[in-house]
């Protein structure tokens, strides 16, 4: 961070320098890769080790400040102690097919997550950095979102024709394209705009900088969004899966300024409730 600040708690510290050391790797391959892509060699094989290796010594400089917590990470998944107390959860590249294309929008996402109660947890912290950008969003629980040095705030904006809104198109692998369409047609005709920038991470950290007013995905996985949910709420914005549930246990996401949180989780329920009026009972 420029500048120490002094409302870094210990653990935040820790992550802060860990997501830079990873960044500036991460930086040295990404300018690799653009030059890969140049001799039109196929640069897959080092973009996915780029991502283990930044995994790797993130979870070296992780382990080493505090050897009590566990993991959840991307590639390596789940682990450490069963009946962990804390746990890192960890995107090491968030945006990776951003990343492998030569576009300069992907980021480290480290969540800091407390065990509550039985079967119970929260996401008490949270650490986006954009290396590209040198933008570092970070928040922890009561305390504020910050970039870099300065504190965050969601937008103000009430009216829809106004709203620009950013949202992930379902890729391949991910089901759901049908509600994605559905949610698509409903808003398209009601907003200034919307994005996909492909960084889920990222997306939530612009949306508690107030440069999108709101953000929903369906199907993302803990370490795309527990980071950046902790940032946007502590940017005063608001974040439910469509329903109102639980957007991190359900991995559904509806995110947005105050005001327009309900107008989006409206658009994208009905997306949902759209495709299954049209399934055959049971399936
Ligand atoms: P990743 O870059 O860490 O894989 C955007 O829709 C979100 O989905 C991103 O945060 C991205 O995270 C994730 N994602 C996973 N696989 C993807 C794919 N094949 N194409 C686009 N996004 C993908
Ligand atoms: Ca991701």
């Amino acid at each position: 961070m420029s500048g120490a600040s002094p409302r870094l708690s210990p653990a935040l510290n820790v992550v802060v320098s860990a997501v830079r050391k990873a960044g500036r790797r991460l930086l040295r391959d990404f300018g690799e890769v653009e030059q890969l892509q140049v001799q039109s060699k196929a640069p897959g094989d080092f973009v996915s080790e780029a991502d283990m290796r930044a995994e790797r010594t993130l979870r070296e400089d992780l382990s080493r400040a505090r050897p009590g917590f566990a993991f959840l990470m991307e590639e390596s998944g789940a682990s450490g102690d069963k009946d962990w107390e804390w746990r890192w959860v960890v995107d090491p590249l968030d945006g990776t097919t951003n990343f492998l294309h030569g576009i300069p929008h992907w980021a480290i996402s480290v969540g800091i997550e407390k065990r509550t109660g039985e079967g119970k947890s929260e996401v008490v912290a949270g650490v986006i950095y954009n290396p590209a950008a040198d933008e570092l969003f970070w928040a922890e629980k009561g305390m504020g979102a910050f970039l870099n040095d300065r504190r965050l705030r969601v937008s103000g904006r009430r009216d829809m024709t106004q709203a620009l809104f950013a949202t992930g198109i379902p890729f391949a692998a991910v089901p759901r394209k049908g509600e994605f369409v559905q949610t698509l047609a409903r808003l398209m005709p009601q907003v200034s705009g919307i994005r996909r920038f492909g960084s889920a991470a990222l997306d939530l950290a612009w949306l508690a900088a107030g440069r999108y007013d709101g953000f929903w995905e369906l199907g993302l996985n803990k370490w795309d969004i527990a980071a950046g949910l902790v940032i946007v709420r502590e940017a005063g914005g608001y974040a439910s899966s469509p329903d109102g549930g639980d957007a991190y246990a359900e991995g559904n996401v509806v995110a947005a300024n105050p005001h327009l949180h309900p107008r989006l989780r409206e658009a994208v329920s009905e997306g949902i409730a759209a495709v299954a009026a049209r399934r055959p009972e049971g399936a």
